[in-house]
């Protein structure tokens, strides 16, 4: 160790505990991190055994499992928590109460970071565009990190040394706890309710949101959703996404007389939409956005075009997956709040209303306290059936039915993914059924019967498979 680094060290050791609340894998890239700038650190879980306890550095001895320790957060100089612990439980607030700093693994990014930050966060597409514009970054020649919620620790990122742009996708849970990010260019994408269990009300799931604009050089904004644009007046470069046409210079549509529709920037034409792979009108949207934040962050326009013809967009997103007897199956697991869900049923009920079609929708597992009436407007336009399973599925059913699901709409309660598909052979074995697509996105959590979306998509696409090879008739 050289002279100057151990007296960082010691310096370091000298300012004090760095504890670390929550030791999944963010809480796991801050220990590894601190620990190896010569902190002091400890770590707290709820759980007896994390199982990633035995990948942290032997230099983290302190180690407190089986419950968050609150006298070892009183002794922290810092506290460094994981998105996914509320800051109101009981010894996070005691350690705020007594002025003691809590921290995301995002502050501790950005406060390392030397190159320009994409920032990303919305309450849905979120990795979808975080992906497009870390893949037109690369296809630009570009050294580029992809981190945060899409689930690489954005610390992890810092030890590619030639790394010229992070672009990171940010969730509320981060964001709460981050101040002046200084992002080179920052966006909120679009706002519908989403966590509200988690931030009490809009409001403050809102201003978590928010805190993405501090100190950011230029942002993008959605001009059809006003919660997108940052409350305070201020003269940065700022270029708007939105399905309508678009002023000089910003992004949006223009649909030719025989209705062809082209992403286009001011009058500019740039490519027509079915050069896309990605469907919807919520992906000419997500594409819109990640053309500007990556123009806003120097990338080529010629490039970008290119990726964007090659993108196949992500799984469990509005993904096909197989046609059985004449029906689509579509697995929109991430679809996990009722923002998603509208955004689905819009885009694909619209491919098959004009084949006289309707979809097959289910719906449900852990509702977040969300309002499922917004989507009986939807339902009734698009849905012949409804589908409900989880632990929240007679909520959605009441919440549906008090917003005036229409009498053509039929509801079933089916508990399971298992219940749903002997629904979905009763209801198109019928010769009257409608239906032309079945389509998982469940608005809500799946945490109360799998271990996340994607164990959910994974568990549809395969009940699908089992249709696929099941004999005829
Ligand atoms: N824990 C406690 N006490 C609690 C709750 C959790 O000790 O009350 C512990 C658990 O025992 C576990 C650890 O905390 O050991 C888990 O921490 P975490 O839930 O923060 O999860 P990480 O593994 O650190 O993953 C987090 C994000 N998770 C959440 O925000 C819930 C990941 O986003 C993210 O990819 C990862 O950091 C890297 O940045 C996931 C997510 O679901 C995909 N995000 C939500 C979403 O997209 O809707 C916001
Ligand atoms: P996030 O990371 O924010 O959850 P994803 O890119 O994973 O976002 O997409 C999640 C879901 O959001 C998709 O399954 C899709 O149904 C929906 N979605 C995608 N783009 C949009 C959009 N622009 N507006 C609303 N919903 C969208």
């Amino acid at each position: 160790m050289t002279n100057l680094a151990a007296t960082e060290t010691l310096l370091h050791k000298g300012s004090g505990l760095q504890v670390v609340v929550g030791l999944g894998q963010s809480g796991l890239s801050v220990a590894r991190y601190l620990a190896a700038q010569g902190y002091r650190v400890a770590v707290t879980d709820t759980q007896s055994a994390p199982v990633l306890a035995d990948k942290l550095p032997e230099a983290v001895d302190i180690r407190q499992f089986g419950a968050i320790d609150a006298d070892l957060l009183q002794q922290a100089a810092r506290i460094i928590i994981s998105p996914g612990i509320s800051l109101d439980i009981e010894a996070v607030a005691a350690a705020r109460q007594a002025n003691i700093p809590v921290v995301s693994d995002i502050q501790l990014f950005c406060d390392a970071c030397e190159v320009p930050i994409v920032a990303i966060t919305g309450s849905n597409a979120k990795s979808t565009v975080t992906t497009l514009v870390g893949q037109m970054a690369a296809d630009a020649g570009v050294d580029v990190g992809v981190g945060g919620n899409i689930g690489v620790p954005a610390l992890n990122l810092l030890a590619n040394t030639n790394m010229q742009l992070a672009v990171l996708e940010l969730s509320s849970f981060q964001l709460e706890t981050v101040t002046n990010l200084g992002a080179q260019v920052a966006t909120v994408l679009n706002m519908s309710p989403d966590h509200l269990d988690r931030h009490g009300d809009m409001l403050g799931y809102h201003q978590a949101k928010h805190r993405i604009f501090q100190g950011a050089k230029s942002m993008v904004i959605n001009r059809e959703d006003a919660l997108t644009r940052p409350l305070v007046a201020d003269n940065l470069p700022r270029l708007s996404v939105g399905i309508h046409a678009p002023d000089k210079g910003h992004y949006g549509l223009i649909t030719d007389p025989n209705g062809q529709i082209h992403l286009a920037r001011g009058t500019d034409r740039l490519l027509s939409a079915d050069k896309l792979l990605i469907k919807g009108r919520h992906n000419l949207l997500n594409a819109q956005a990640a053309l500007a934040l990556g123009e806003l962050a120097g990338l080529p326009l010629d490039s970008m075009l290119t990726t964007l013809q090659q993108f196949t967009g992500l799984e469990h997103r509005c993904q096909y997956m197989a046609t059985v007897a004449g029906i689509d199956y579509f697995n929109d697991s991430k679809g996990t709040n009722i923002g998603s869900t509208m955004a689905a049923i819009e885009g694909l009920g619209a491919v098959y209303a004009p084949k006289d079609g309707k979809l097959l929708l289910i719906l449900g597992g852990q509702g977040k306290g969300q309002k499922f009436g917004e989507l009986t407007p939807f339902i009734n336009q698009y849905v012949s059936q409804v589908l409900c399973i989880g632990e929240d599925s007679q909520q959605i059913e009441q919440h549906l039915r008090a917003a005036s699901l229409s009498d053509e709409v039929t509801l079933h309660q089916c508990k399971t993914l298992e219940g749903a598909f002997a629904t979905i052979h009763q209801v198109t074995a019928s010769s009257l059924s409608q239906v032309q697509a079945v389509l998982l996105s469940p608005a809500c959590a799946s945490f109360d019967q799998f271990d996340g979306y994607a164990a959910r998509g994974e568990h549809f696409s395969q009940l699908v498979a089992q249709l696929d090879t099941a004999p005829v008739g």
